[in-house]
């Protein structure tokens, strides 16, 4: 997968269906008519028609298991027929250009890394690491000798983790990988990296958050003695042809709730979007989502709940990043 630079932020507008902006209350960009604001707004109404199944009562689990060997998954990469196969696709909107991603559709798995901001402040390049981290685990599954090989996420970021502290990596990083194993999704992350896996429209399983307190969250560095691999969270769940996985930095779930992402998606999937345009959509919005200042996101909510700060409000502007996979039959 080619990482996908944004270019511009009129292109984002001109991305970003109107349709969106009416559903999710923002207007900033939009400076249509009002009868254009009317069929916009209609627009929205016909996509994110409510569910008229039962979904809405499943529960949104969370089921992580800070146990690696939790996982029935192999440490060493497994050569296997293919039950079900990944089509990808990712953008990335930088702020600081401090994230980085990966994906290899052919071996079905994707990754994320968010470089810790801090560090930018004491002359480090804070890149650093969350760079390191996605080269080597994506040299470490391009170099498998055998076409298709399944990787476990856990040890896949545990091998990139030893090789990036190896060359002594300045920085530190919040990092997550999910991969198709069979017909099995796992995962593994640490810090507030992380996943949304959705099913028929509805958020089927979400990562939480690994964090010391607001707006510190584990992260992986060079230090032994500092958080390590086998504090991330793993866990996994059997997929299904048509599921779709959202891997994304905090810059996109800091900024759009839970029940957008099941809005955005519903919408893309019916208007036919492809994993690429899915990943555009999305991290455009998170990015105008962003700089709003008149709109609640989950880091403004949760900063009131967890800081006290009553008139906390608005986005949290930030490097985005957003891989999609949609979970699709074998290529034969
Ligand atoms: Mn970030």
């Amino acid at each position: 997968m080619e990482k996908h630079m944004a270019e511009t932020m009129i292109e984002f507008d001109r991305r970003i269906p109107d349709a969106l902006r009416a559903a999710f209350g923002i207007y900033r960009a939009s400076r249509r008519t009002t009868g254009q604001q009317d069929d916009a707004a209609n627009l929205a109404a016909v996509l994110l028609a409510p569910l008229d199944d039962d979904g809405a009562s499943d529960p949104i689990t969370s089921d992580c298991d800070k146990n690696p060997m939790a996982m029935d998954c192999a440490s060493d990469p497994i050569a296997m027929g293919c039950d079900l196969a990944m089509e990808l696709g990712s953008c990335y909107i930088k702020k600081h250009d401090e994230d980085d991603h990966f994906g290899h559709a052919e071996a079905c798995v994707i990754g994320v890394a968010d470089g810790v901001g801090g560090y930018r402040s004491q002359g480090v390049d804070a890149s650093a690491f969350s760079r390191g981290l996605m080269n080597n685990a994506y040299a470490e599954v391009a170099k498998a000798p055998v076409p298709g090989t399944r990787f476990c996420p856990r040890a896949l970021l545990e091998r990139a983790h030893q090789m990036t502290a190896a060359a002594h990596t300045p920085g530190a990083s919040t990092a997550a990988i999910v991969s198709l194993v069979g017909s099995t999704l796992k995962w593994a992350f640490v810090g507030d990296s992380g996943f949304a896996v959705l099913r028929g429209g509805r958020i089927l399983r979400r990562s939480p958050t690994q964090q010391h307190y607001f707006n510190c969250p584990y992260q992986l560095s060079s230090r032994q003695d500092r958080t390590r691999v086998a504090d991330a969270l793993v866990g996994e769940v059997a997929a299904k042809e048509g599921d779709i996985v959202i891997l994304g930095t905090d810059g996109l779930f800091d900024n759009v709730f839970d029940d957008e992402i099941e809005g955005i998606v519903r919408m893309g999937t019916t208007l036919g979007f492809a994993p690429l345009n899915m990943a555009e959509v999305l991290a455009g919005f998170a990015c105008e989502a962003a700089g709003c200042d008149y709109r609640d996101s989950p880091y403004s909510y949760l900063g009131r709940r967890q800081l006290g700060k009553s008139l906390m409000t608005g986005g949290k502007p930030d490097d985005i990043t957003v891989v999609v996979a949609y979970i699709v039959p074998p290529k034969i």
